[in-house]
Order: structure tokens, then C-alpha cells, then sequence
């Protein structure tokens, strides 16, 4: 397809609570929402996962505007047409910005996908027509709060417990929730907050027969995670260090990793995505869809990810409800614990204008 132009809106959303991980505490979700019109004249939509700073990840909202507008838009716009599967070959030489190039990898495959009338669920191969959900719940001020937004979690029908941890919220949280429910399907995410002497306490969690433990070391530590891995029984799953295909071949092949957690927005796409997830069910690997607190727009593509039939793990796929009051798109809504996959054509949602319009803090149109 040829582009005609690119619109770069940052939105800016309140939580519903406030979400707290061992790299900090988020009230609000910045986020960049990138639309791409043809020329004929359809339009995409993607959203950038980075944060407004970079503490999850190094990426972040102003950086991925300024590398999408001073290198990665000029790169693609030089092509007299790009399609989908090209970007992430014209994009290789930047050396940075997974999330930046994902969103506009996105964003074309949107409007291509729409002209083709093809769901992205289909296109990526998905086999599931609904997706089991999971929730991560973030570090409380004490017990008895964490117990209760648990509880309201499971009430509300999630099929799988994610707590976060950091050194001094871990055993006992831990504890505290297997008690209340000793069956539920549980695992943490330490989000790179212990170091490589922390074997032998986070091997105290062995006994709470928890699915996994996510990303307990620094995202560059393979060699750490590979050895903390002989010292516990749960099993090691990298979030952090998975950024590419072959991050996912190296983690493997060192045994730093016996799950993986695949966020297209880090690893560079959903064609990138797809790759990993092929690898993984190659090596008998479970693998399950992360969350980066998407709106509506990054949930849906989400949601078509995790219908691949590798994807055996409930993911971090959340109704709208855990994040926000009020979406940008119709919002998805679980039902028995599932969500289900959006079915019509390109990512199959569209943002509501108004209400985008309303909470949106900049808006430029590169043509
Ligand atoms: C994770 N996500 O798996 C991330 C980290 C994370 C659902 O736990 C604003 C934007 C706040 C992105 C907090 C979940 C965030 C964020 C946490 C991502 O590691
Ligand atoms: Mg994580």
C-alpha cells in the first residue's frame, strides 16, 4: 500500500486504582496512539506500549515520537509502497525502538488487513475463537488490601492470579493468597528486582506451587536467570529479556527460561510475535500473551495473538474494566473468564472519536 499520512496522538487515561510494581506506582496510562491512512483512503490504528518513562522497559512515549518522526517515517514514506511484512526489514537498521516500530508494523497491517478483509486473528494463524483471561495485581499496602482485590478478581471470573513482588513483598504475600485459594492457578512477576544472591529466598517459593516466576533479574542478565534456575523448583519465565526471536533462541538454548511471556510491543510486532510463538511450540515451550495496560485499540491484537494454538497459558489479557473507566473502543468485557476474539476485519475495533478527542493532550499529522 502507499501511505498518505500518519497522525501521532498522545491520549492520556486515569486507572482505575493505582497500579504498583517494583519500578514504581502508575495513576494514569500515557499512551501514543498511531493512526495510518492510505491511499485508499483507509485507515489503521495501533498504539505504542512504552510508558511515559522508561522504567519497565527503555523505550518511552517522547523518545518513540521523536525516532518514529526524525528516522522511522522518513524510512518508510522513501518506499512508493510498503506492505505489512516489509516494515520490520526497512526499519532494521535503527538499532532502537521495538515499540515505536511495532506500533507502526501495527498500524499498516491494520489498513492492509481491512483492504483484504482479513481479521488479524486469521492472518497471524489463530485457532481460538475466545481467550482465558488472567490479571496482574500489583504490590498492596498490606495484606488484607491484597486479599481484597483479589478477591474481587476472582469474583469477577479471572482464571489466573499474577502478583507482583519485590524484595519484602514476596514470600508472605504469597503465602496469604495460596491460603485463601490453594488451587487458584498463581504466579508472580518480580519486574528485575532481585539479584543473582537471591536463589535460595526466592526458592522459599517452591512449596506454593506457583506457575512461574517472571523476570526476578536484570533484563540483560541471561547468564543470572540460567543459573537461578538450577536453585528453584518453579519455573523461570523472561518478560524483560525476550526482545527479539533470537533473544527467545538464546534464553532457550542457555536454559534461562522454561516459559516465555511475549509482548509484541517489545519483541517489534506481531509478525516478530508470531515467530517467537512458533519457536516455542518447536520446543514444547509454554508461552502466554503479556499486558502493557493497552487501551482498547492495543487489546484487540492482543486478544488475536493469544488465539494462537501455542498460547496454552492464560495471559495478562484484561477486561477493560481492570485498567480504565471508560475505554477508547466499545469495551471488551469478560464473560466466564474469556474474552473474546475480535473477528472482523485488521485489528476489528475502531476508537469512539469523541471520547478520544476529549482525553487527547497532542496530536500531530505528518503527510
Ligand atoms: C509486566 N504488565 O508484565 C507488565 C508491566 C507493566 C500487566 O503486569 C503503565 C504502562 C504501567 C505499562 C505497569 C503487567 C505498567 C506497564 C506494569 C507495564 O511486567
Ligand atoms: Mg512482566
Amino acid at each position: 500500500m502507499k501511505i498518505k499520512e500518519i497522525e501521532l496522538r498522545t491520549i492520556h487515561l486515569p486507572l482505575v486504582r493505582p497500579f504498583r510494581t517494583s519500578f514504581g506506582t502508575q495513576t494514569s496510562r500515557e499512551v501514543l496512539i498511531v493512526k495510518v491512512t492510505n491511499k485508499n483512503g483507509t485507515a489503521g490504528w495501533a498504539e505504542c506500549v512504552a510508558m511515559s518513562e522508561p522504567l519497565y522497559s527503555p523505550e518511552y512515549v517522547a523518545g518513540c515520537i521523536d525516532l518514529i518522526k526524525r528516522f522511522l517515517l522518513p524510512a518508510l514514506i522513501a518506499k512508493p509502497e510498503i506492505k505489512a511484512e516489509d516494515v520490520a526489514t526497512v526499519l532494521k537498521p535503527f538499532l532502537a525502538g521495538q515499540m515505536a516500530k511495532a506500533s507502526l508494523e501495527t498500524a499498516i497491517l491494520d489498513a492492509q488487513l481491512k483492504d483484504g478483509k482479513v481479521s488479524l486473528a486469521s492472518y497471524l494463524g489463530a485457532t481460538k475463537s475466545k481467550v482465558e483471561c488472567g490479571v496482574s495485581v500489583g504490590i498492596a499496602s498490606n495484606l488484607e488490601a491484597l486479599g481484597n482485590e483479589v478477591k474481587s478478581y476472582v469474583d469477577a471470573g479471572y482464571r489466573r492470579i499474577k502478583l507482583k513482588i519485590e524484595p519484602g513483598w514476596d514470600i508472605e504475600a504469597v503465602k496469604y493468597i495460596r491460603n485463601l485459594y490453594p488451587d487458584i492457578p498463581l504466579q508472580v512477576d518480580a519486574n528485575q528486582a532481585y539479584s543473582r544472591n537471591d536463589g535460595k529466598h526466592l526458592a522459599r517459593l517452591d512449596e506454593f506451587n506457583l506457575l512461574l516466576i517472571e523476570q526476578p533479574l536484570d533484563e540483560h542478565d541471561i547468564l543470572g536467570h540460567a543459573l537461578l534456575a538450577k536453585e528453584v523448583k518453579t519455573p523461570i519465565c523472561l518478560d524483560e529479556s525476550i526482545v527479539s526471536l533470537q533473544s527467545a533462541e538464546d534464553a532457550l538454548a542457555l536454559k534461562a527460561t522454561t516459559i516465555i511471556n511475549i509482548k509484541p510491543g517489545r519483541v517489534g510486532g506481531y509478525l516478530e510475535s508470531v515467530k517467537i510463538h512458533d519457536l516455542c511450540v518447536k520446543s514444547k515451550i509454554p508461552v502466554w500473551c503479556g499486558g502493557m495496560l493497552e487501551t482498547g485499540i492495543g487489546r484487540a491484537a492482543n486478544l488475536a495473538l493469544a488465539a494462537l494454538p501455542g498460547f496454552t497459558l492464560p495471559g495478562d489479557t484484561s477486561a477493560s474494566a481492570r485498567y480504565f473507566k471508560q475505554d477508547i473502543t466499545t469495551p471488551f468485557v469478560m464473560e466466564d473468564g474469556y474474552l473474546t476474539v475480535p473477528n472482523k476485519p485488521g485489528i476489528g475495533v475502531e476508537p469512539d472519536m469523541d471520547f478520544l478527542e476529549s482525553i487527547t493532550r497532542s496530536k500531530e499529522v505528518i503527510r
